[in-house]
């Protein structure tokens, strides 16, 4: 079975624009998948989080994985960049969150999809509206609802 996945990406911490941008060339290449595109990099203020400004994006891939197998293959690629994990929310070289697995919602110890605060987001908002404008969230309706109430988060596109 296919199904098509929404990925945040984020990365606050050393090259963050060089880690975004080989995270998106590793996703490409993860088994049984494609990456189907990717939306633009934003420069975005940290939202309950400290450090520099982060550099976030979205991907959306199409794969055969199951959700938690993918999640393992995230968390790889994340160990693989450097992530350490001092504390929650702690700048991070590169943070790899499943946004929408399909039309899942998912309730485990390890995984919640879709993932529990992206609607109150303008980082994970934005980059995925680009993508993908008429989307739904399960469970929350249409996307592009949220977009006002993200109106006074500091985001910038980047070229
Ligand atoms: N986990 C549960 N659900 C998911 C999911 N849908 N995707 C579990 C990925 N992982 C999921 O994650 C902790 C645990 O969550 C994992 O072991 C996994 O089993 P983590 O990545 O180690 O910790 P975290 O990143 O500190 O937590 P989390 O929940 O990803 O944080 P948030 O809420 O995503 O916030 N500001 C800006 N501007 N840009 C950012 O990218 N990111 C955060 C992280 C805060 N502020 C930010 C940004
Ligand atoms: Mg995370």
């Amino acid at each position: 079975m296919t199904t098509t996945a929404y990925i945040g990406i984020g990365a606050n911490l050393g090259e963050a624009r060089k880690t975004v941008d080989y995270a998106i060339a590793r996703l490409a290449q993860l088994p049984q998948t494609r990456l189907v595109q990717s939306s633009s990099l934003f420069l975005t203020a940290p939202i309950d989080s400290s450090g520099d400004d982060y550099i976030n994006a979205v991907a959306e891939l199409t794969t055969e994985l199951d959700a938690l197998s993918l999640l393992d293959h995230l968390q790889a690629l994340e160990l693989a960049c450097g992530r350490e994990r001092p504390y929650r929310n702690a700048p991070r070289t590169l943070d790899l969150d499943i946004l929408l697995f399909g039309n899942a919602e998912i309730n485990s110890e390890r995984l919640i999809v879709p993932h529990p605060r992206m609607c109150e987001r303008a980082f994970v908002m934005i980059p995925l509206l680009q993508l993908n404008p008429a989307i739904t969230i399960p469970g929350k309706g249409a996307a592009h609802q949220y977009i006002p109430s993200l109106a006074g988060q500091g985001i910038q596109q980047l070229d």
